[in-house]
């Protein structure tokens, strides 16, 4: 069985939502960040990034154990295993590579700093969270001009929108109100209210 070594977090999130979506069975590793077991050597032996999230899957390619690390590579890899929500065509595929590098280069990076400036003394707060602030609320503008067009971020529903979704869930923390952006809020909606999303979401990660 796949295991999913990871923690309570947006880019843990991801990938529990798309195992669920996938229907695919997993077991949950749990990593506490909290506790630096990220560094422990088993786990920097399929993540040498030491960062969460990673897989480990034992019918890899060819049948043979295989592990994987970054949430985008393992979004690519379980829609190729699968042949779900990455189309197999270039054309069609092209979006959603977009999509999914757009969340893993910047809606993602930018509102973990909005997290991260919320918690420093206000002494030295002041012009990282207005930069970072500025940043996130562009992108969820971009992505609501996207959504204006299309149902999901790629047209069809694919791992790019379950990339997105796992930091859109955390909108209220890095304080974006969805209210201002309703194709977004519309997106947002009806993906949570698939019960496999939801299910990704509510699933034990520690
Ligand atoms: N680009 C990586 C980022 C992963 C990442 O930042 N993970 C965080 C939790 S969301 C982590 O493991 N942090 C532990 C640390 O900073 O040591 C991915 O998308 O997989």
């Amino acid at each position: 069985m796949i295991e999913l070594h990871t923690w309570n977090t947006p880019n843990g999130r991801k990938i529990s939502v798309a195992l669920e979506e996938m229907g695919l069975p997993y077991k949950v590793k749990v990593v506490d960040i909290t506790k630096d077991q990220q560094f422990e050597p088993a786990f920097l032996a399929i993540s040498p990034n030491n960062r969460i999230p990673a897989i480990t899957d034992p019918d890899g390619p060819g049948g043979t154990p295989i592990s994987v690390f970054e949430s985008g590579a393992i979004l690519l890899y379980l829609g190729e295993k699968t042949g779900q929500f990455l189309p197999a065509s270039l054309r069609d595929r092209v979006p959603v590579l977009e999509w999914l590098m757009w969340q893993m280069g910047g809606f993602g990076p930018m509102p973990g700093q909005v997290h991260h400036f919320l918690t420093v003394n206000e002494a030295d707060r002041a012009y990282g969270l207005a930069r970072y602030t500025k940043e996130t609320q562009r992108l969820y503008g971009v992505l609501d001009r996207r959504l204006a067009t299309v149902e999901f971020v790629a047209g069809a529903l694919s791992v790019a929108d379950f990339a997105i979704l796992g930091w859109a869930w955390r909108h209220q923390r890095h304080r974006i109100d969805l209210a201002d952006y309703p194709h977004v809020r519309h997106w947002y909606d009806q993906l949570m209210a698939r019960p496999a999303t939801a299910k990704g979401f509510s699933v034990h990660l520690g």
